[in-house]
């Protein structure tokens, strides 16, 4: 029997700085009402999808800074869409900037969560790749903070069994690398969810500027494809406090095929019919990991266990 689970994307548009997170929830709730009504048993919001993207302005005062953290999930201002999801039946993956107290000491991640039907936590995963600088550049029109504000994540790209299947996250830049998608890949990956907040703009190598579209698509695909996985990816969309952000929302087959794609800058749901079984010719074939790569000869330092490859240390 093919094992089918309906996702949806729910893509947001720009949230203004004063916005509060209650009202945002309300935004989410909405998204995943919709999603109801489609038959969805999954919904993807976007990182750090509770407030706007703070990463975009230098600040300086602690308390200011630790206001756009979330220090318990759920809390009561997220509680409404815990709710939601148990009372409609539909699991969700969300982003959200976390600050933890480990190892004695206050400690920030970009974090996304994945919610059960009964809304439950089910996985926690921690941003790898955090792009960006630590210093102040007043001579760009926006910043890109996120080596200041996060550590980098501190719990690896793990699979969790969900929904039927194997499924793995990744956040933002973390999807222009291909160890992410390939270390959750050797663990049999089968759906890869990503929110992203790319700037149209890249201060840094301006010359990109008219390929951020083409970027986005290029990487989720040879993501899916190298892979024989399902990627999700959803973006926080259009002009928030004056940063132009990409839109392109998009469900991927793991034949590297967009499926589904979102065609505004705002909130907007779509819906995939995801069939994980589509993964196994890939898993068997041209993408058998045991049977076809080669790390022992890729120059890299390997150790074979009985367990599967351990990559490079
Ligand atoms: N939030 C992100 O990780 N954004 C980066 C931008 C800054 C390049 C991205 O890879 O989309």
């Amino acid at each position: 029997m093919a094992r089918i689970l309906n996702v949806g994307i729910a893509q947001l548009g720009p949230i203004s700085r004063n916005e509060s997170r209650q009202d945002v929830v309300v935004r989410l709730v909405a998204l995943m009402e919709d999603a109801a009504r489609m038959g969805c048993d999954l919904v993807v919001y976007p990182e750090a999808a509770l407030t706007a993207f703070f990463p975009h302005w230098w600040i300086d005062d602690e308390d200011e800074l630790d206001s756009w953290f979330e220090r318990a999930m759920p809390n009561p201002a997220v509680q409404p869409l815990f709710d939601a999801a148990r009372r409609l039946k539909v699991g969700f993956h969300l982003g959200y900037a976390e600050l933890a107290f480990e190892d004695g000491r206050k400690r920030r991640f970009n974090t996304a969560i994945l919610v059960g039907k009964d809304g439950e936590i089910i996985g926690k995963y921690r941003k790898i790749h955090l792009p960006g600088y630590t210093d102040r550049r007043p001579g760009d029109p926006f910043q890109n903070l996120e080596k200041r504000y996060f550590e980098v994540g501190n719990l690896g790209f793990p699979v969790w069994h969900a929904f039927g299947g194997r499924v793995g996250m990744m956040i933002c830049n973390d999807r222009r690398w291909p160890e992410s998608y390939r270390v959750m890949g050797l663990q049999g990956a089968e759906l890869i969810l990503l929110g992203y907040n790319t700037p149209v703009h890249n201060p840094a190598m301006p010359e990109t500027d008219d390929l951020g579209n083409f970027h986005n698509q290029l990487v989720m695909q040879s993501g899916a494809y190298q892979n024989g996985t399902w990627v999700v990816g959803v973006a926080r969309a259009g002009v928030e406090e004056g940063v132009d952000q990409i839109g392109q929302s998009c469900v991927i087959a793991p034949s590297g095929e967009v499926v589904v794609q979102c065609t505004t800058l705002g909130d907007e749901l779509q819906v995939a019919r995801c069939d994980l079984d589509l993964c196994n010719s890939y898993k068997t074939s041209i993408f058998n990991f045991a049977k076809h790569r080669r790390p022992e000869h890729y120059g890299l330092i390997v150790e074979r266990t009985g367990a599967g490859d351990v990559l490079g240390r």
